[in-house]
Formats: structure tokens, sequence, C-alpha cells
């Protein structure tokens, strides 16, 4: 992965976060997106001066659609050679049931998570199509193979990037491009305090009694798909901590 271009949304924090770290300790250049500007410029002076790659920051929200195309307009030069895509951000709000959630956290979840993801891909696969190089790597969950009690909209999400991954599969099957989804279980990360609108405490409760998967291991798992042989595709991988057996969260219900 030495010298590849790897673009990443949602970078300053958790699975991202690790990716960007991986990736660079492997010698690839990055661009990284994310919309908390000081954070990305920490972390590129960081990754620079640690693996001697190059960051590109590129500083937008991924559900708005313009920003995103003129980022992607910006590139020059090698930045326009895009490797990998890393389609990473997303969130999860609430616990709440389907009948009762709030219609504005449902539309933010389906714009990044779903819409903002085929808008990425959409910018990006065609420079890959026509270098007749490329890896799209979609952030799906387990929580896309079934629905939970109180995650009906995130899980929806979720079975989407499903969808969406396996058609671009098969949309790209007679082209050199690989598609792969990347379902992880429970991940400690960031993604719980938001869930839980910030309350720290129910975000560290829900991981109790359990060692729940870090950013990391989610990037060991996303760098080994994205370094195999170019003959190999990974299409799906799902990844759970041992003490997880299923999707279901119902039983660590707070
Ligand atoms: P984090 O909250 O730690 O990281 C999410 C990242 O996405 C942050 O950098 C966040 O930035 C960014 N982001 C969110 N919305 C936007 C946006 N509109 N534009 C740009 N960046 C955005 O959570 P995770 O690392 O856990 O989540 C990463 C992905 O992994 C998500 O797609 C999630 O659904 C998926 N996932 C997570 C699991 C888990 O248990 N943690 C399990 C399975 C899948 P900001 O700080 O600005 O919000
Ligand atoms: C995140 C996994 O089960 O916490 O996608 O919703 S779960």
């Amino acid at each position: 992965m030495k010298n590849r271009i790897v673009f990443i949304t949602g970078s300053t924090s958790g699975i991202g976060e690790g990716c960007a770290r991986k990736f660079a300790s492997k010698g690839s250049d990055l661009i990284l997106n994310g919309r908390n500007e000081d954070k990305l410029l920490k972390l590129k002076n960081e990754l620079e001066s640690e693996f001697g790659i190059q960051v590109l920051p590129l500083v937008f929200d991924v559900r708005d659609r313009k920003a995103a195309t003129d980022a992607l307009a910006s590139l020059e030069g090698k930045w326009e050679n895009i490797d990998v895509l890393i389609n990473n951000a997303g969130l999860v709000f609430g616990v709440d049931k389907e009948y009762q959630g709030d219609l504005d956290e449902w539309d933010i979840m389906i714009d990044t998570n779903i819409r903002a993801l085929l808008s990425m891909t959409r910018l990006i696969t065609p420079g890959m199509v026509e270098r007749g190089r490329g890896h799209i790597i979609n952030i799906g969950s387990i929580a896309g193979d079934a629905a939970y009690p109180g995650g009906s909209v995130y899980c929806a999400t979720k079975a989407a990037v499903k969808a969406l991954s396996d058609g671009l599969r098969i949309d790209l099957v007679d082209t050199p491009l690989r598609v792969t989804n990347i379902k992880p279980g429970m991940v400690e990360t960031n993604f719980s305090v938001v869930r839980f609108r910030g309350d720290k405490e129910k975000a560290d409760n829900f991981y109790k009694g359990i060692k729940p998967l870090t950013g990391t291991d989610i990037a060991e798992t996303i760098y080994f798909a994205a370094s195999a042989p170019e003959h190999i595709q990974i299409a799906e991988v799902l990844i759970m901590p041992t003490n997880q057996a299923t999707g279901t969260i119902s039983y660590k219900k707070t």
C-alpha cells in the first residue's frame, strides 16, 4: 500500500482515525475528510512526522453534496488518483422505537449513512474505472444483517449499505475494481456517545462486562482487505467481539 492514495471519510475519530494510522504506518498517502478542522490538522501533523507520508485534509460535511463535489474538484496532481475510498463517516442517534423516534435525527442518519456514502462513491468511482484500479470499502455493520430493538432506522441504513455494496460489486464486475463491505459488531469509539446524545455514562455502560473491539481492530481488518492480492475481493467481513454472538443489543438495553 506504499504511496497509494487512500481517501477516508469521517477520519477524526474511531474507526476512521484507526484507518488513518494503519494506512499511514504502511506508507500510504492520505486524503482525510472530517468536519473538525483542528482535529484533522493535528492528525495530519502527527502522521506526517511519524510516518513520513503526506496527508491532504479535506474539511467538509459529507452530507453537503456541493461541498463534496467542490472538494473533489479541487484535487490536483497525484491526489486525483485515489486508490482506496473508505466510506466510513456514519452515526446513530438514540434507541427509540420506530413509531416514537425523532424524524430529524432519522434524516441525519439516512443522509449520512446512505446518501452521503452514495455521493462519495458516485464522485470517486468513475476516476477509478478510468484508471482501471481502485477499491471501495464501505463501513456497514452487523446491524445491517437484522434489525434489533431500538435500532430500526440505523439498521435500515446499514442494510442499505449492504445493498449498495452488493450492487456496486455487480456493476463493477467487468472492471479490476473491488468492493468490500465491513460489518463490525460492538466497537468502542465515540459512536455510543453520539447514540446516547453525549451521555458518556450511558455509553460506557453499553460496553460494561464485555471486551469490545477498538477502531484499531477494525482498521487491521480493513487494511487486510485493501492489501490483499489484486485477484482477491473480500466481499464482506462480519467481525465482532468474542463476547458478542448476534447483532441484537436487546440484552444490553439501558
Ligand atoms: P465515531 O463517532 O468514533 O466516528 C465517526 C466519524 O464520522 C467521526 O469522525 C465523525 O466526525 C464522522 N462524521 C459523522 N458525520 C459526519 C459528516 N456528516 N461529515 C463528515 N464526517 C462525519 O464512530 P465509529 O468510528 O464507530 O463509526 C465509524 C463508522 O463505523 C460509522 O459508519 C458507524 O456506523 C460504523 N460502525 C460502528 C460500530 C461501532 O460499534 N462503533 C459498529 C459497526 C459499524 P464528527 O466528530 O465531526 O461527528
Ligand atoms: C454498530 C453496531 O450493534 O452497536 O453498527 O448497532 S451496533
